[in-house]
């Protein structure tokens, strides 16, 4: 059985930059994840093992990232029942307008929750796997009610001239 609640996946190591936010955010909401690279075009045995499998390994929520023509996301939630939460990366030819497109439009029946290009999808695919989460583990809800608890109160009520 796996050790973590979560897998994160991405296609690739340039994929890091930006799935490192979705891991940050589940290490602040203290939710156990491992991450792995998992390429659908370059390794697509590694992609089916993993998807495969994943279940049985204890998983209970797949965060996947690719940009460009993204399959991954999608070849991945074909292969599992889990839930799969897709993270467009920002593609350097097309500013990751291909790698939204590419997971956002499945044909119904197999779904993909798909969050924004970059930084923002992968924060929130987070904090989205920590709601699933949360509805069967109340530590994971507390924190979910402390980091937006947080955040609210970061606004300040009024704005400042930049000091700079
Ligand atoms: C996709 O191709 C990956 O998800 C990555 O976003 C993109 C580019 O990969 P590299 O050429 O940087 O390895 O498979």
């Amino acid at each position: 059985m796996a050790q973590a609640d979560v897998a994160i996946i991405m296609g690739s190591q340039s994929d890091w930059p930006t799935m490192k936010h979705a891991a940050d955010t589940l290490a602040e909401l203290g939710i156990s994840f491992e991450a792995r690279i998992v390429s659908a075009h370059r390794t697509p045995d590694r992609m089916y093992e993993f998807a495969k499998g994943a279940k049985a390994e204890g998983f209970k929520v797949i965060i996947a990232g690719a940009g460009g023509a993204a399959h991954l996301p999608g070849m991945t939630a074909a292969l599992t029942p889990l839930p799969v939460f897709g993270v467009p990366v920002e593609s350097r030819a097309l500013s990751g307008e291909d790698s939204l497109l590419s997971i956002v439009q499945m044909p119904g029946g197999i779904p993909v929750g798909t969050l924004a290009i970059g930084k923002a999808g992968a924060t929130n695919a987070a904090l989205l796997a920590g709601a699933v989460l949360a509805l069967n583990n109340s530590d994971v809800e507390e924190a979910l009610e402390t980091y937006r608890a947080e955040r609210t109160a970061a606004v300040a009520e009024f704005p400042v001239d930049d000091t700079n």
